[in-house]
């Protein structure tokens, strides 16, 4: 994605030094969250025409995510993301072809050479796991990131992030408790969006908060609000600060708004009244953001415009880059499904050499696989 042009957004106006940070950063965020609605908006034409066959959107969503990833290093911290995550993926450096190469499963697309569903997005370029369908693993591999870092004293944090939903999930105890524990370069962040598909939050959550339930772990729990993209971006600086101080993990929950069905096999009018889902268009981020900005004097209606038509044409380049890209060869099917090799160090004592068997398993010589 390109970044604002040279000269453009070069200083730091008031509002850019409340948080920290220059007039491009802002800009650069505000880039993202356009480009993220650009090619969701993009994916959904794509569907309805019969082009590609399931959209799950990130829109509303798109604030929180372009703020909370934006304190994360690129190319050196790590986030685990969900299907709703695109805004995520572009800050951490996905590119909007990626976006789209997915969605067609296209042989060059980067998450998984189109062996996996659409939306779930990941770049082994950018530290972006790709993840599974059974919401909220990637919590442990997060975590399992982070225990790393500690171990190997990188100074890297890892960062998921889910639904208010899947933070029900077992898997969300346990990693947030270890996490906990043992003080680890962690961030959970909550995108809670008032649903579980068709099921509101009422009946997923006996709290009003998912960020109480920090405190149970004797970690910081931060509430946002998610249409407020420099609220998102100072709670997600801090819990980078604390992370990387060595003060353990920070829950943020951003609330933020579902503007699309949970899905493009969904109809959320059986659901969501006529007036909820117009409700819906003044927590907008995006609009909100773009008059905050204006507001600050950093994007002049000029500059809007250019943003505007540099993103439109991003968004045909990638959807035409797409459409004509190789489909994945199938006698190649297999490919990567399992590891091809053991990815970069030595293989450990109990197992996983040579080959690709399993421990304990016919061919594997490893003196110690009794002991597995
Ligand atoms: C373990 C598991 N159970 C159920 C599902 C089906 N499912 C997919 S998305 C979803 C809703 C998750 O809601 P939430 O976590 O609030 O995220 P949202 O979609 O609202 O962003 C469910 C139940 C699943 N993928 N995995
Ligand atoms: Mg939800």
């Amino acid at each position: 994605m390109a970044k604002a042009e040279p000269g453009a957004g070069a200083g730091v106006s008031d509002l850019a030094a409340s948080v920290g940070l220059t007039d491009e950063d802002l800009l650069g965020m505000y880039r993202v969250i356009a480009t993220a609605r650009a090619v969701d908006e993009r994916m959904w034409v794509l569907n309805r025409a019969g082009r590609i066959p399931f959209v799950i959107s990130g829109q509303g969503h798109e604030g929180a995510q372009a703020a909370i990833a934006w304190p994360l290093k690129r190319q050196f911290d790590w986030i685990a993301p969900f299907y709703r995550s695109i805004a995520t993926c572009l800050a951490f450096g996905m590119q909007a072809r990626d976006i789209l190469t997915a969605q067609y499963a296209k042989a060059i697309d980067p998450s998984s050479g189109g062996r996996q569903m659409p939306g779930h997005y990941g770049n082994v370029a950018n530290n972006l796991v790709s993840l599974s369908s059974p919401v909220a693993t990637q919590m442990l591999h997060a975590v399992g990131i982070a225990l790393a870092a500690k171990i190997r004293k990188t100074g890297q944090v890892a960062m998921t992030s889910m639904g208010e939903g899947s933070s029900n999930q077992g898997d969300v105890h346990e990693g947030l408790n270890f996490a906990a524990i043992h003080k680890l370069p962690f961030i959970l962040v909550v995108e809670n969006n008032g649903y579980a598909i068709s099921v509101p939050v009422s009946k997923q959550l006996a709290v009003a908060d998912v960020a109480a339930r920090a405190s149970g772990y004797g970690i910081p729990g931060v509430v946002v609000d998610g249409a407020d993209v420099l609220t998102c971006y100072r709670a997600a600086r801090d819990a980078v600060e604390r992370a990387r101080a060595g003060e353990g993990p920070t829950l943020i929950e951003a609330k933020v708004i579902r503007l699309t069905a949970h899905s493009s096999d969904d109809q959320q009018t059986k659901y969501r009244s006529e007036e909820e889902l117009k409700a819906l268009r003044e927590s907008d981020p995006l609009p909100r953001f773009r008059a905050e900005l204006q507001d600050a004097g950093v994007l002049t209606e000029e500059l809007e415009a250019t943003i505007a038509a540099e993103v439109k044409a991003d968004i045909d380049e990638a959807t035409e880059y797409a459409e004509t890209a190789a489909d994945p060869s199938p006698s190649e099917a297999m490919k990567w499904v399992y590891a091809e090799d053991w990815p970069s160090e030595e293989p450990p004592a109990w197992g996983f050499g040579g080959g690709h068997g399993m421990a304990g398993h016919e061919g594997d010589t490893s003196a110690a696989k009794d002991a597995v």
